[in-house]
């Protein structure tokens, strides 16, 4: 088998949304993403750390979906690395040479990944001008840049065996007895690039946007209520367990889920060790042990194949939801 392409980061999502200016109003006036560049089309995003052309490029389209989440590699030879490496593995493969993909991403490949993932690696992508001390120019959620991806798959230990060979650590796992129902994997020195959710999949759960403080975190929310677009929150404020972060999840207009996350730790070291939480364990997602709300579970973005059709989904065997914080905040109530 050929060498892994050398990944760096996530780096990129490409979400197909269905009405732009409602996108616009959540992304850029909300969360306070800059905008690189418009037109009728399509907008393309990145925060305010970011130094690469964009983290978000948001595709008027019909219906709602993911068309690719991109990993940026090391060098150029890596994209013809990830080429022979998907192609070894009988995945869907195509090149897409600088100029015909999306806007300002040079050569790079795209390939449906053993989990039914759209997924396009590339290195080279124009740059944008440096907005970190443009004190001026930040506002909403302050988003610093893009930190994770999550996604829905049906089979965790084959997902995690896939990003093991693609050259991925990891950083925590929940598991029962027997089971692992999720996993987080890093390629960058963070908790994760990408966290693996137990469910039917493939489906993007969602995709965590960094700010730099807690604060941050909490002025999103309160300027969602503020507006009377509470409705836009699903989940937290709060801290989790896995990670560490704290976290608001929010659904944009289009029901795609973003996580504005913060204060996670490095993973750098080489004899880093997996931590390893029990799913009976009430802090695992909330460290505080509030309860996850059902919609969290249960409903997520479905993603695309390389012709932009919708993939088939296939149904998981465990499910974490049943395993829930009793209404007292003190017991482990498993429904039969
Ligand atoms: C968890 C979920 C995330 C993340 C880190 C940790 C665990 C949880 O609270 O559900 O999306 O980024």
């Amino acid at each position: 088998m050929s060498a892994a392409p050398d990944v760096v980061r996530s780096a990129y999502v490409q979400l197909a949304v269905t009405d732009l200016a409602a996108s616009r109003w959540f992304w850029v006036d909300m969360l306070g993403m800059h905008v690189q560049h418009e037109d009728e089309d399509a907008l393309y995003l990145r925060g305010s750390d970011e130094l690469t052309h964009h983290s978000v490029v948001l595709r008027a389209a019909p219906v709602a979906a993911l068309d690719h989440l991109a990993y940026r590699v090391r060098a150029p030879e890596d994209v013809d690395r990830a080429e022979r490496f998907f192609a070894e593995r009988g995945c869907p493969v195509r090149r897409v040479p600088a100029g015909t993909g999306t806007r300002g991403v040079g050569d790079a490949v795209r390939v449906v990944d053993p989990l039914g993932v759209p997924v396009e690696f590339f290195h080279d992508i124009a740059r944008g001008e440096r907005l970190i001390q443009r004190y001026d120019l930040h506002r909403g959620a302050q988003i610093a840049r893009l930190d994770h991806y999550n996604i829905c798959t049906p089979d965790i230990p084959a997902a995690y065996e896939y990003y093991r060979s693609l050259g991925f650590g990891c950083s925590e796992t929940i598991e029962g007895e027997h089971e692992l129902y999720a996993a987080w994997m890093f390629r960058k020195p963070t908790v994760h690039d990408v966290a693996l959710t137990h469910g039917p999949g493939p489906y993007l759960h969602h995709i965590g946007m960094a700010t730099h403080e807690s604060h941050q975190v909490l002025h999103t929310a309160d300027i969602f209520g503020a507006l009377g677009k509470e409705h836009h929150i699903e989940r937290g404020p709060g801290r989790h367990g896995v990670s560490n972060a704290f976290y608001v999840y929010l659904r944009d207009p289009d029901g795609h889920r973003v996580e504005v996350y913060t204060s996670d730790y490095f993973t750098g070291d080489p004899d880093y060790e997996t931590h390893r939480w029990n799913v009976h364990d009430d802090r695992r997602r909330d460290f505080w042990g509030n309860a996850v709300i059902e919609s969290w579970y249960k409903e997520a973005s479905p993603v695309h194949d390389l012709d932009g059709r919708l993939q088939p989904i296939a149904e998981g065997n465990l499910d974490e939801s049943s395993i829930k914080v009793g209404a007292d905040g003190l017991g482990i109530v498993k429904p039969s």
